[in-house]
């Protein structure tokens, strides 16, 4: 049957006679019945599990119908029956499953594990209301839940379901799918765990609950606060039960294949990301042991099973529970960690090995280095600190454990469907062998010097910058002008990434013009990001961002050269419009502690020019794309790591400065204060000229210098776009199939088809 009468058939209808409503639901049933008919893996082949609490996955509808090769047939359908495409992708709710960076990954390499025809399940919650949906109220961040899950939704409900034990209540786990189809190829799963009894009644106003009601919230919301003892017992319960589930679900299916349990480590591997997952390797040798294997054994196989992923440097990020709330939780795995914690201590006498600190708390990523036989960071120099830095000690007795695979991003989402215009057009230059081999897209420098290609990237980017105007005027009610430059910057709240010296600088272009400074065209400064409910000071940029809004918008003159856009609710519907839209992304982390950034990958991929530090991949887009198609600001992170070691980085001396006080003061200026709390501004800037814990003024003055060269480069309108073609041409590199092909060469060992 063709694909027009299976869609009637499903709709029972005309086309042209369905509601959008009515289309998305038909047409998400098509695919599913498409994706049943799809390959799946030999049963008796090497299997991989990624755990991961974050799966930031986005709309599907457009994904899969072009991982399933029929976007465009379908698009033609509807369009001939006067539907369109774009309004019926609307009615998808984004699942709300992750957070950032370590959430969008997992999803990528879903995406490639698929396309490659690896044989890889994800194992993750299915969070109710997930992580919060942002709204601003009186230029503040407030939080609502973020209830995602509709009657037709991706999410198909099984038959599986697991008890799972806490020391004083046992609940029973459910087990949900969804399909991960890979581009013209086979179909994963992605298995989302929920707990039977959860109840979302349980959330009265905001995302407040009662904490305490485990078999009632277990599941409700992605990183419920953990400010409280009540809020760090909960994430311990989620952690758990994402583990045991995931634990007892490969046992089950490695049973059902007629495998040896003794040979896990020759059919199965797990890959932990970061360390929530971390209780997988108690729990394994737990169940493995009592499967009757001796514990010693059962140490072995899942140290050979097992490989952990380090995502951030930031050590209040690695995990260390108390002992007693995880004795208070899931008392039958203490006596595991305690026998792991003496093996250590008999072979490394050292207090820095130990699993178990002085002050009893349980190192969650020392589990994972210790027992577990890959530890890997996500871009060169993430790694490289980690084996000289923060995990040496780690690197002195493990040296061969070690090994860095650099982040990469699925370029189906990134590319083919976020700018289709630019895809096509990449297909009619090059022919479309990048799709599968994205080094391939290197053959756009041979048209370095072609006026033609040259301005139909221009004309794309401007195409873009056209529709997310729209979009932001539809969603924000704000205008911004096409003609103007797009610098952008998307990415969690979090002080290290220096969302608040991006401030600093509209401050010091405000200023500037204000001054008489007309810049030679309108500049457009965006910003997305969300701050974690109990992280303050994130709370204070997002004030100070909403607040300089303001002002700039009822600036009559200032505000026709210089916007400042903060948009509502960032995530990845919203990325996939703003980062076609970019002439400048924003990297500008201190140095040293962006692990890696994947953001910077997808802005490079759709033809902006990065302005950033020398942090995590900056460094090898910078060694790809040279010198004169990147600005490269900052000291380094040699220089960050010795401030640090000497403790010689006194902020109030780069204050005295005089432009930087003046910038730094306007934030509790009148000016801005009448749209905002004064307070808060002003613990941001005592925050800066006292602390600064992240080195804003450090680099500030650097980066407004190499910012404004910037956008005087972007006046040579032919240096400029050709900078974007070699930004494309050279993005090959950061494909997710080229990461998840190292991953498997290197750590899983699945057999490859293609
Ligand atoms: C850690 C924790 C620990 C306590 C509970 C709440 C919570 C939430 C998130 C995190 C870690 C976030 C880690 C993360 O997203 N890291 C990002 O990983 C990206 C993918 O490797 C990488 O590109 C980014 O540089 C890195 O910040």
């Amino acid at each position: 049957m063709n694909l027009e009468n299976q869609l009637k058939k499903i709709l029972d209808k005309k086309i042209k006679d369905a509601s959008n409503e009515e289309l998305y639901i038909a047409t998400l049933k098509l695919c599913k019945e498409l994706s049943n008919k799809k390959p799946t893996n030999s049963k008796d082949e090497k299997k991989l599990y990624y755990i991961s609490a974050e799966f930031l996955i986005g709309k599907l509808l457009s994904n899969n119908l072009i991982n399933l090769g029929i976007y465009k047939e379908l698009k033609e359908i509807l369009e001939k029956n006067n539907k369109n495409i774009v309004e019926i992708e609307e009615i998808e709710n984004e699942p709300s499953l992750g957070n950032g960076g370590l959430g969008r990954l997992a999803a990528c390499f879903l995406d490639s594990i698929a396309t490659l025809g690896l044989n890889g399940d994800g194992i993750g919650l299915n969070y109710h209301f997930g992580l919060f949906k942002q709204t601003f109220k009186n230029n503040k961040q407030t939080e609502e839940k973020n209830d995602w899950i509709s009657s037709d939704s991706w999410l198909n409900k099984t038959e599986t379901s697991f008890k799972v034990d806490f020391k004083n209540l046992s609940v029973t786990s459910k087990l949900y799918d969804i399909d991960v189809i890979g581009y013209n190829n086979n179909v994963n799963k992605l298995h989302l765990f929920d707990i039977e009894s959860v109840d979302e009644k349980l959330v009265k106003k905001g995302i407040s609950f009662n904490q305490t009601d485990i078999k009632k919230g277990l599941t409700l919301f992605l990183y419920p606060d953990d400010s409280t003892k009540e809020g760090q017992l909960l994430r311990i319960y989620q952690q758990y039960f994402m583990v045991s589930s995931g634990a007892q679900l490969i046992i089950k299916e490695e049973k059902e294949k007629g495998h040896d349990l003794r040979n896990l480590d020759k059919h199965v591997a797990i890959q932990i990301n970061d360390t929530h997952p971390t209780m997988v390797i108690p729990e394994l040798i737990r169940l493995l042991s009592l499967e009757g294997i001796e514990m010693k054994e059962a140490i072995r196989i899942v140290t050979n099973t097992c490989a952990y992923t380090n995502h951030t440097i930031l050590s209040e990020a690695l995990e260390k529970w108390p002992y007693e709330y995880l004795n208070e939780v899931v008392p039958q795995l203490m006596p595991i960690i305690e026998a792991l914690d003496a093996i250590v201590n008999v072979k490394y006498p050292n207090k820095e090995l130990a699993i178990i600190d002085e002050n009893k708390r349980v190192h969650m990523a020392r589990i994972d280095m210790h027992f577990s036989h890959s530890i890997n960071g996500v871009a060169a120099l993430h790694t490289e600190i980690l084996k000289n830095e923060e995990l040496k000690p780690f690197y002195e007795i493990y040296p061969e454990k070690f090994n860095n695979k650099t982040n990469g991003i699925t370029f189906r989402r990134w590319l083919m469907h976020a700018n289709y215009e630019l895809s096509d057009w990449l297909d009619s230059m090059i022919g479309d062998s990048w799709k599968k081999n994205a080094f391939d897209l290197e053959k756009l420098l041979y048209f370095y010097n072609d006026e033609g290609a040259l301005n139909a990237i221009e004309q794309i980017k401007l195409n873009n910058k056209v529709k997310l105007a729209n979009y932001i005027k539809e969603h924000e009610n704000i205008d911004i002008d096409p003609n103007s430059v797009f610098l952008i910057q998307i990415k969690r709240l979090h002080e290290y990434k220096r969302q608040q010296m991006n401030a600093l600088y509209v401050i010091h272009k405000y200023l500037d013009i204000k001054s008489g400074n007309i810049p030679q065209r309108p500049i457009t400064c965006i910003f997305g990001a969300k701050a974690a409910p109990a992280y303050t000071m994130a709370k204070n940029i997002i004030h100070l961002l909403l607040c300089l809004q303001d002002l700039i918008k009822n600036d009559p003159i200032v505000s026709k050269h210089l916007k400042l856009v903060m948009v509502t609710n960032y995530n990845v519907t919203y990325a996939e419009k703003l980062i076609p839209a970019c002439d400048i992304s924003e990297q500008i982390s201190l140095a040293s502690k962006e692990a890696s950034g994947t953001g910077n990958m997808k802005f490079m991929l759709n033809g902006a020019v990065t302005l950033g530090t020398e942090d995590g991949a900056n460094v090898e887009i910078h060694q790809l794309v040279g010198d004169d198609n990147i600005f490269i600001f900052g000291q380094s992170s040699d220089e960050i790591i010795e401030h640090y070691n000497k403790h010689d980085y006194i902020s109030r001396h780069y204050y005295e400065k005089d432009e930087i006080k003046k910038l730094v003061d306007f934030i509790v200026s009148d000016d801005v204060s009448k749209y905002g709390d004064i307070n808060l501004l002003n613990d941001l800037r005592n925050e800066l000229i006292n602390k600064d814990w992240f080195m804003t003024l450090l680099d500030l003055q650097d980066y407004i210098n190499t910012k404004e060269y910037a956008l005087k480069v972007y006046e040579d309108r032919e240096r400029w776009k050709r900078m974007a073609l070699v930004n494309i041409a050279k993005a090959g590199y950061f494909s997710s199939d080229r990461t998840i092909a190292e991953y498997n060469h290197d750590i899983w060992k699945l057999p490859v088809k293609n």
